[in-house]
């Protein structure tokens, strides 16, 4: 099945638009390191210090706890909007067919017809007003996950710091914890074995989606934009996940028309690396378009340095 070259709204946008000149790929950057907690040697601490670090710990253990509360009690909030407006939608829909009916059986005066489609119009104002007040709050409450994912990560450091131990849930800075793993999206392209390289330097792999659960969050966060994931054709030309898995062609994954092993980029070769396209959804690339990725290490991998 070749592809069709849909022409997906936007796609040559989002092709090479990461500025990449400043590209800093140093060690500096390799925040995944086992160095970048220190937890050997360093046990609980004594006297006024201890004093000190209790207060800390109080006072984020409470910032914390009121910030779950907000994001939950926002939640709800927006939930009963987000289903108020529903309805409200529905009702109009249903108005509009009405009014429709009313015109083509002759029921209703034209004078009435035109009162009531003036009513209509005027809800409508008032429905776009309301899905736009929804529409930031559901951005802002995406703002409230990612500041709860870094004051959970506070809390891990402070933990690890006092009690010596790594907690369950302890991501390093920058990454983003979700189920028993941590996640880094990054900010820059590169290509798909320098992005590989970067996850591998960090103690994880490029992203590996065998679910859908995971996938759709993955893909929540990386939309609109591109970015490689652990999945490649280029050993042996069949679709493998970067663990040496076979991926199972589920052809619903895929943009229409994809994968196409394209050629005509003139890059050389087809295209043997997957991304994830501005849906969420995927295609092939030429593995040496700069593009985001997405590296995943499950928590575990940070854990048990040896004691000595
Ligand atoms: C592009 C894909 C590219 C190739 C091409 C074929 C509009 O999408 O990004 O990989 O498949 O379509 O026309
Ligand atoms: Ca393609």
């Amino acid at each position: 099945m070749k592809g069709t070259g849909e022409s997906v709204n936007g796609a040559s946008l989002n092709e090479y638009q990461d500025d990449i000149e400043n590209m800093d790929t140093t060690e500096d950057r390799a925040f995944w390191k086992k160095e970048s907690t220190p937890r050997l040697g360093i046990g609980p601490p004594a006297g006024r210090s201890m004093w000190h670090l209790c207060t800390v710990l109080s006072v984020s253990a409470i910032l914390l706890f009121a910030l779950i509360i907000t994001v939950a009690v926002s939640n709800v909030k927006v939930d009963g909007k987000f289903k108020a407006l529903e309805k409200t939608v529905a009702n109009l829909s249903t108005s509009v067919t009405s009014i429709n009916s009313k015109m083509q059986t002759g029921k209703e005066t034209t004078d009435n017809v035109h009162i009531q489609i003036n009513m209509l119009k005027d809800s409508l104002k008032i429905t776009e007003r309301q899905l736009d007040t929804v529409t930031r709050e559901l951005r802002t409450m995406d703002a409230m996950e990612n500041l709860k994912n870094e004051v959970s990560q506070i809390k891990c450091a402070l933990e690890k710091l006092t009690k010596n131990v790594t907690s369950a849930d302890c991501c390093p800075m920058g990454w983003t914890y979700y189920s028993s793993s941590c996640f880094y999206f990054s900010d820059e392209g590169m290509s798909w074995d320098s992005a590989r390289e970067y996850c591998t330097r960090n103690s994880a792999t490029l992203v590996i989606l065998k679910n859908e659960e995971k996938w759709n969050w993955v893909a929540k966060k990386t939309k609109p934009n591109f970015y490689w994931i652990g999945l490649t054709d280029e050993r042996t030309g069949n679709w493998e996940w970067v663990d040496g898995t076979p991926y199972y062609m589920n052809r619903r994954q895929w943009k229409p028309g994809q994968p196409d092993d394209w050629t005509l980029h003139g890059l050389g070769g087809g295209e043997d690396c997957a991304h994830l396209h501005n849906d969420g959804r995927l295609n092939d690339d030429h593995c040496s378009r700069d593009y985001r990725f997405v590296c995943e290490a499950s928590v575990m991998s940070q854990e048990s340095e040896p004691s000595k």
